[in-house]
């Protein structure tokens, strides 16, 4: 079944045509670093917290759309270790998101068979986040459609790091020897453990670097760069991803 775009804001996205993805061959594990939010406030004379509001929609709709075209999981960069750098008012205010998203969306995700994960070291969280997106994890467990994987407070050179502590505790104990450390358990110390690889990245607002996300799990995976800013990302510029994608040969390093 083709999917259309309703969704169209203008009348060049309106009279778009579907590129015709093929259905049978789509990536299984998008993840994608949502950046530009900032710079898009910022153009507008807005506050950058206008962008992070803006980008919430966009998350909401990239969901439902993944969702419906049968990606089976995406994972989305919401904030990274670095990100308590940044001003007291921001950080308090994307801390929030969560919260406000899942008080408009958790239902229709629900509806839609999503299960919701998280990424990242999760304790450190404000009390009200953690509480709001642990309620949507308990709620959602049980789905078996699209997992939405949030990173929150992530960054992947502290989770090897982890990873390498657990490993290393094994080791001590006298559990381990060192000659039986292998990738397949190094990967199972990961917060990404139970999930597949991605297969395709994508990274928003013109920037071409990994900034610290997925650093491991993202050792196979195409790269796709746009220049536009994560709130102007829609539904099409999605699927022109996935287009791109299949049309790229994947050899895994072999001929
Ligand atoms: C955040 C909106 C998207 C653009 C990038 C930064 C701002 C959705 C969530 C979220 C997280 C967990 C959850 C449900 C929703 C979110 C943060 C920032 C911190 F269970 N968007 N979004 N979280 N932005």
């Amino acid at each position: 079944m083709p999917i259309k775009f309703p969704f169209a804001k203008t009348k060049k996205q309106a009279e778009a045509q579907p590129l015709g993805l093929d259905h049978t061959h789509l990536p299984k594990h998008v993840a994608i670093i949502m950046d530009g939010n900032g710079r898009w406030a910022k153009n507008r004379g807005m506050p950058r917290i206008a962008g992070h509001k803006e980008g919430m929609g966009v998350v909401k709709r990239i969901v439902s759309y993944a969702s419906d075209l049968g990606v089976r999981v995406l994972t989305l960069y919401a904030f990274s270790t670095e990100n308590w750098k940044r001003p007291k008012n921001e950080v308090e205010f994307l801390m929030k998101l969560p919260v406000d998203f899942l008080n408009t969306y958790l239902p229709e995700l629900i509806e839609k068979n999503v299960q919701v994960r998280t990424i990242g070291d999760f304790d450190v969280l404000p009390p009200h986040t953690k509480k709001a997106v642990q309620e949507a994890i308990e709620r959602t467990k049980d789905n078996d459609g699209l997992v939405l994987n949030f990173a929150l407070n992530y960054g992947s050179r502290f989770e090897m790091v982890h990873a390498v502590r657990q490993i290393a505790e094994k080791v001590k104990e006298g559990a381990l020897d060192p000659s039986d450390i292998s990738e397949e358990m190094f990967s199972s110390e990961l917060y990404t453990s139970e999930l597949i690889e991605p297969d395709l990245l994508i990274r928003t607002s013109g920037e071409q670097r990994l900034s610290n996300f997925l650093l491991w799990q993202l050792a196979y995976a195409e790269f796709w760069f746009t220049e536009v800013y994560w709130p102007d990302f829609n539904e099409s510029h999605f699927e022109k991803a996935l287009y791109d994608f299949q049309n790229r040969k994947r050899r895994f390093g072999g001929v």
